[in-house]
């Protein structure tokens, strides 16, 4: 048995005992018995006056050789790292060199130094460098690293710039201090797709994409988004590249997306590899993504770094905003930002709303690895969106260029940045700050009065409690409002209001009638929004809002009324609904990519959230049942328009990945869907036939899987596809989003014993169990069966790879949510989890959560 892991918390940082005055690395490689040699420069840390011993992080290391200034010192070794004694340590600084053996080829956590289908790769954040070598693993010990590597792999990559290479060995310089979590090296044989960047101030930059032979034709539109990136980041932030290189690899065993290591980011190959024939539209947008949000973390993460791992969403959240700033800008803006909140909602607020809820900057963890969440990327997104809305884009830039400026170098903090927006603006940011601290979701209440010809909002603002947080202060919500004519014209453009009370009127003077409110425009704050409202006066906005986010959102609030009557009174499908979508549908004026989103309805998973909101308990069965229904009621309503709008979005153009092309094949995947449930499959299979692209191919399948048909086209894709892992993984996930909810688990049993279910490879796993847990009303399904089948699994790979196990297990937040029965069954597998021998720290750590919440 190991120790209990500690919790460590955010009031107890001190700064390191010692600096690091420069680290070399000689690494030689070997899958059983790699050696890692180490040089590492230490002297006293000002900020620590005092004489201390040297505690250095490490695990699973074999100490081969150890010693300060040239002199064998005795260590002494724990489960987590060693220690040197302040006797052993001359007081002004001293060179420590150690060896030490590991065993990458046995490395199944993906963290540290592992191997994936013979290739040396790593993964650093947030603290897999221990397992290379002793060190102080924490993000504020900058240094400058220099790489030796020695292999006789032909592609020898590490940070920074090349510096020599010969037979058997190549030398690489980075001459930026970084933190050891920004740490990469790749060995392999390798093909690179190459370009060239020219910086603003005339630095070449040469970018490779290094893939495995086979793959580099499947590098362009990678590269192109990257060279996209690296100039919006001169044009938009005036950031430029700073090294000579830009390396990123594609890796086929990773535990994430993408990793940001400084000069050579590595990459979930599926975030990477795509060609017309086997990535869809989807992907492409993801692939843009990725690629500009680990490049933006050049500066925001790299270059100013976060003072430890409380601070993390220093670095992600003004990410992963920048990275929405930049995909809106290269497609729709409005289409993004729905998108966006679509995924907010459905992973922030729903673990904002459950047992695993903390606020964007936690005070505590056990395990950091588990705090790589939505709240921390896509809430911290959105706070940083809420300052930009109440300070302004002018005083958002100057503050920006205040932060680079004043914290280049640093390993900086919350407090860091919001001081920078209050110099910058002379606003107090006091209240803002609770956006940091206090966890959840606020709900925000409208009430309206209209008299003598003045219109009153007031708004009141709860704050509901979560673990930890019985009661909160209120926060301060930018509310954008337009107001609307009952003829359909904006008397009252974008205006965004400043709550900061608990609750809080606002008037409005000067209009000739009572107007239609368009509340919370573009999303303006992470927020729910607790207003009932007619239908007529969603199907208003749904057709005059003009703010693209809102005619949007009224749209889906009126299809979450409806399937929420239906799902809990057993209410038919409303006409007003119907009458709606066909007119948004239709609406040529209207980009097709829009008019598809009006097209998707809400998830179930959601419903079941909002349900629950309403104090009710949902009933996966019958909200599975009721969007059947609605999307079966849409086909009829749609009637033979549908052919023709089919028929029409079909230009016969070559294909290209961009925006405006992807809207239309998805206007026209969503028509064929619908289509499919009145023909028996006819066209679907046509299409599947004809198909020319993946997202053809996809949108023909998941439209025949969804009338129970296509089984002659899920094994001519397998027989197609079956080599290529990335594009079986869709096949995999396809069939049991789409699989009955009684049937769900069965499917995925039988899938898993296929041969080629690979449950090592995260991908794999994601795409199979992942999937499970994603089909609601599989997964909820009254039999236990999903719920059993999923915790098996998590018990399978957790003593492999805790950190994908403990990722998957966020099914189970949802638990506390459901009925008696269904509650009963989770939980027993929550526990039956929890009784494992040695279950990670990790996975322990977050069903111990889960399970707190009843
Ligand atoms: N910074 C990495 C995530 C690391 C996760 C460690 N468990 C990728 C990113 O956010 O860009
Ligand atoms: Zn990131």
């Amino acid at each position: 048995m190991t120790d209990a892991p500690a919790t460590v918390h955010l009031a107890d940082y001190q700064p390191f005992t010692h600096l690091v005055n420069g680290v070399e690395l000689t690494f030689r490689l070997a899958p059983q018995a790699t050696r890692v040699l180490a040089r590492i420069r230490f002297a006293p840390n000002p900020a620590r006056p005092g004489v201390h011993p040297l505690r250095l992080d490490g695990e699973g290391l074999r100490l081969l050789a150890c010693s300060v200034d040239g002199q064998q010192v005795q260590a002494a070794l724990d489960a987590k790292g060693m220690t040197i004694s302040a006797a052993d340590l001359p007081p002004d600084g001293f060179l420590l060199e150690t060896e030490v053996e590991i065993a990458p080829a046995d490395n199944t956590a993906l963290e540290g130094l592992y191997m994936s289908k013979g290739m040396y790769c790593t993964q650093c954040e947030a603290e897999g460098f221990r397992k290379i070598t002793y060190y102080p693993d924490r993000p504020d010990v900058m240094a400058r690293f220099k790489v030796r590597i020695e292999s006789d792999l032909p592609i020898l990559l590490s940070n920074g710039n090349p510096v020599a290479k010969g037979k058997g060995w190549a030398e690489w310089d980075d001459p930026w201090p970084k933190p050891a979590y920004l740490f990469a090296l790749v060995a392999g044989e390798l093909r690179a797709r190459s370009g060239r960047f020219r910086t603003f101030s005339g630095r070449k930059v040469d970018l490779n994409i290094w893939v495995r032979p086979g793959d580099e034709d499947r590098c362009a539109y990678a590269l192109d988004a990257l060279v996209r990136s690296m100039k919006w980041e001169e044009e938009v932030y005036g950031r430029e590249y700073d090294l000579d290189v830009f390396n990123i690899v594609a890796v086929d065993d990773f535990n994430m997306g993408a990793m940001e290591n400084k000069g050579l980011n590595i990459f979930n190959s599926r975030y990477v590899l795509a060609s017309p024939e086997t990535a869809t539209d989807d992907d492409f947008a993801r692939i843009e993504a990725i690629i500009a949000h680990e490049y933006f973390h050049n500066w925001t993460g790299n270059r100013i770094t976060c003072r430890d791992w409380f601070q993390l969403c220093l670095k992600e959240g003004l990410t992963v905003f920048r990275d929405h700033q930049f995909s809106g800008d290269m497609r729709s803006g409005a289409v993004r930002r729905i998108e966006d909140v679509v995924v907010l909602r459905a992973r922030q607020f729903r673990e904002d709303a459950g047992p695993l809820a903390h606020p964007v900057r936690p005070e505590s963890f056990v395990e950091i690895n588990n705090f790589y969440t939505a709240t921390v990327y896509e809430k911290g997104a959105e706070v940083i969106g809420m300052l930009k809305t109440l300070v302004g884009d002018d005083s958002y830039k100057r503050a920006l260029d205040l932060y680079f400026d004043r914290h280049d170098g640093d390993a900086a903090t919350i407090e860091d940045w919001l001081k920078v927006f209050e110099d910058a603006t002379g606003r107090d940011l006091a209240q803002f700050k609770l956006w940091y601290s206090q966890a959840g979701t606020p709900h925000l209440k409208v009430a309206e009065d209209w008299a003598d010809g003045v219109y009153t909002l007031t708004f009141t603002q709860t704050n509901p409690p979560t673990p930890g947080q019985p009661k909160k202060a209120p926060k301060v919500i930018p509310i954008n409002l337009g107001l609307l004519n009952p003829n359909g014209d904006e008397v009252l453009p974008t205006t965004t209001l400043e709550m900061t009370k608990a609750k809080q009127s606002f008037r409005f003077e000067g209009l000739a009638a009572r107007p239609i409110p368009s509340i919370l425009r573009g999303f303006s704050a992470p927020v729910v929004l607790d207003r009932k409202a007619p239908p007529e006066e969603r199907a208003f906005l749904l057709a005059h809002d003009t703010d693209a986010f809102n005619k949007w959102e009224a749209g889906r609030a009126l299809a979450k009324d409806v399937m929420a009557e239906m799902a809990l009174k057993g209410a038919p499908v409303s006409r007003a609904w119907l009458d709606a979508v066909a007119a948004v549908t239709f609406d040529e004026s209207l980009d097709p990519a829009f008019r598809a989103l009006c097209l998707r309805l809400p998830g179930e998973d959601d419903m079941a959230q909002t349900i629950h909101a309403l104090g009710r308990v949902p009933d996966p069965a019958k909200i599975h049942a009721a969007r059947r229904e609605m999307s079966g009621a849409l086909a009829v309503r749609l009637g033979e328009g549908l052919s023709q709008l089919y028929k029409a979005l079909d230009d016969g153009a070559p294909f290209s990945p961009s925006a405006a092309q992807a809207g239309r094949r998805a206007l026209r995947l969503a028509a064929l869907a619908l289509l499919t449930r009145r023909d028996g499959g006819k066209l679907a299979a046509a299409a599947y036939a004809a198909a020319r692209s993946m997202t053809e191919e996809i949108g023909a399948l998941s439209a025949l899987l969804d009338i129970r048909e296509g089984e002659a086209e899920l094994q001519a894709f397998a027989d197609r596809w079956g080599k290529d892992a990335n594009v079986m993984d869709k096949w995999f996930a396809l069939q049991i989003a789409h699989a009955e909810p009684a049937e769900a688990a069965a499917l995925t049993g039988r899938l898993t014993a296929r041969p080629d279910f690979d449950w090592k490879n995260p991908n794999r796993f994601r795409s199979v169990i992942g999937a499970l847990a994603a089909n609601h009303a599989g997964f909820h399904h009254r039999s236990g069966e999903g719920y059993r089948m999923v915790a098996d699994w998590l018990l399978q790979l957790d003593p492999l790879n805790p950190q994908t196990a403990a990722r998957v297990s966020t099914a189970f937040e949802t638990w506390p949510r459901y009925d008696a029965s269904r509650r009963k069954r989770a939980k027993s597998e929550l526990e039956r989890i929890l009784d494992a021998p040695n279950l990670s720290g990790d996975l322990r750590e977050m069903v111990e959560r889960m399970l707190a919440a009843g």
